[in-house]
């Protein structure tokens, strides 16, 4: 069943040496129940029974939310004696300290869960150690959820959910199928302030390096996937009078690599030419009856006659 009590706040979230601005949401069990309980309560419905920032934070919860004649349970308790957030297992610091006067006092020398006052006549909004088994109202929170991601194209999703689904903590990175390969490797992961720490990557084709035609021949490609990418083929051809030498075809493998190297056109000693150019305006000339002793600048010899 829904709960009663629904506060929606956001407080200034320290996270590490990160200052967030996170969204928490706060709600309160309509019953009273054990420690244990409360947090398996606030786990199921929400994120956690409440880890207290600051002292504002408490003082904010004692006004928003009603009286309840046991109280309520907040995620601290004492652990091999020190006094830790339930929700991180981060022993309390000085400062976030909140005890009523005289607490925690350890009265039945089993104090060893938190409660909150909230609107008591005296130390409204502060803290007590009580017994576990005591029955008080949890009082949880949840922050802002991600927004769901989809699996990508060419690839599948794989995500974390410490806390919840697509929330607080979670992080998610992606998996490409063969011949794809993800635009970034890190995980992305979801704030406080729910959003993603990035934009989730997508599954690109893998890339080929782009072949280069041959001297005196030609390339021809197909591409089924993207421009010079996993499963192009190319195809190689010589002009005649050249010979291929190496594979007439290629294709580009899903590691991004050619399946073998490119081929090149190899022609045979050029033939004698019967003009054939070696200096401007200089002509050798063929057949060899007009003879070199004989040629001379500008004149073309074509029949062995000069
Ligand atoms: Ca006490």
């Amino acid at each position: 069943a829904e709960p009663p009590w629904h506060v929606e706040t956001s407080w200034p979230l320290f996270l590490g040496s990160f200052k967030q601005h996170a969204c928490w949401t706060y709600h309160a069990s309509d019953k009273d129940m054990s420690y244990t309980e409360a947090e398996a309560w606030c786990t199921q419905h929400f994120t956690h029974l409440v880890a207290i920032q600051n002292q504002e934070e408490n003082k904010h919860l004692n006004e928003a939310f009603p009286a309840n004649k046991n109280h309520y349970w907040i995620g601290i308790r004492k652990k091999n004696n020190e006094w830790v957030w339930t929700g991180t297992n981060k022993p309390l610091t000085e400062e976030a300290k909140n005890w009523a006067r005289g607490e925690p006092n350890n009265r039945r020398t089993n104090e060893d869960c938190v409660e909150i006052y909230i609107k008591r006549a005296r130390d409204a909004g502060k803290w007590n150690d009580e017994a576990c088994s005591k029955r008080k109202a949890a009082l949880c929170y949840t922050v802002v959820p991600c927004d769901q991601l989809d699996e990508p194209s060419h690839g599948t999703l794989e995500c974390r959910h410490p806390v919840r689904d697509f929330s607080f903590n979670s992080s998610c990175h992606v998996r490409c199928s063969e011949g794809y390969a993800p635009t970034g490797l890190e995980p992305v992961t979801c704030t406080a302030s729910g959003n993603w720490s990035a934009p989730i990557p997508v599954c690109e084709a893998v890339k080929c390096p782009v072949p280069q035609k041959p001297a005196n021949g030609s390339l021809n490609c197909s591409h089924p996937v993207g421009h010079f990418a996993w499963n192009s083929s190319c195809n190689f051809a010589c002009q005649e009078g050249f010979l291929l030498k190496g594979s007439d075809k290629l294709q580009c493998r899903a590691a991004g690599e050619w399946d073998g190297r490119e081929p090149e056109c190899e022609g045979n000693a050029p033939s004698p030419s019967p003009f054939l150019l070696t200096q401007s305006s200089l002509f050798f000339t063929w057949p060899p009856l007009c003879n070199m002793p004989k040629f001379t600048r500008d004149v073309v010899c074509s029949s062995g006659e000069v």
